[in-house]
């Protein structure tokens, strides 16, 4: 692994959705995100017959001291729990700090809520997604591929799961006849690809 706080370089493999090298790599399997679906029972029962790995992550070896830039990537399994589509849990930053989003592969989208304001970013390969500070943000992959996509962010910016698990993100990204479309918790469709 490469030295902590040392310059270096990392090899992106976009298709896969990892960074290399990685200090650490994660996966959240569909048992432990059935709450933050629109129908957690479902979710639930989809789990006990078969706990797929929603999403997965990498972190690079960049150490937690202030005025570093972490980078992290994210890969998105296809898949739906009903109409909703695999998802990230969503959070928080600790800190007031934005992020930015970088599209590796695969079609997908950036959720994002900051107290009644939603908005939603389409993403894939080529497009990078804009997080200001104090947004809330959850990705989507709304295609038949793996999403995947690269944070860049200030590694002390920290995570805060409680308030999206608590209130949500204010809409959620359900399949259409041939896409998808984003559905606020008042029944308003903000943005749509069909
Ligand atoms: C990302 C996210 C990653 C997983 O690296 O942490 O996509 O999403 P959750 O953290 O919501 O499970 C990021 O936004 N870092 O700040
Ligand atoms: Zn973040």
């Amino acid at each position: 692994m490469t030295e902590p706080g040392v310059p270096f370089g990392a090899r992106l493999f976009a298709i896969e959705g990892r960074i290399d090298p990685a200090a650490f790599d994660s996966e959240r399997r569909l048992s432990e995100l059935a709450s933050v679906f629109a129908d957690p029972a479902r979710a639930r029962a989809m789990a006990a017959a078969d706990d797929v790995v929603v999403y997965r992550g990498s972190t690079a070896p960049v150490p937690e001291r202030q005025g570093e830039v972490g980078l992290a990537t994210t890969r998105i399994e296809p898949g739906r729990v009903g109409d909703e589509f695999f998802m990230t849990h969503g959070h928080l930053h600790r800190l007031l700090e934005g992020e930015a989003y970088i599209g590796m592969a695969g079609q997908g989208g950036l959720l994002l809520r900051r107290g009644t304001e939603v908005a939603w970013v389409e993403m894939q390969a080529g497009i990078v997604g804009h997080i200001p500070p104090g947004w809330a943000h959850r990705t989507v992959n709304v295609g038949e591929e793996p999403f995947t996509f690269l944070a860049v962010y200030p590694r002390l910016a920290g995570h805060d799961y409680p308030p999206v698990a608590r209130e949500g993100m204010g809409a959620r990204v359900l399949r259409a006849r041939f896409g998808y479309r984003v559905v606020r918790d008042d029944g308003t469709e903000i943005a749509a690809r069909r």
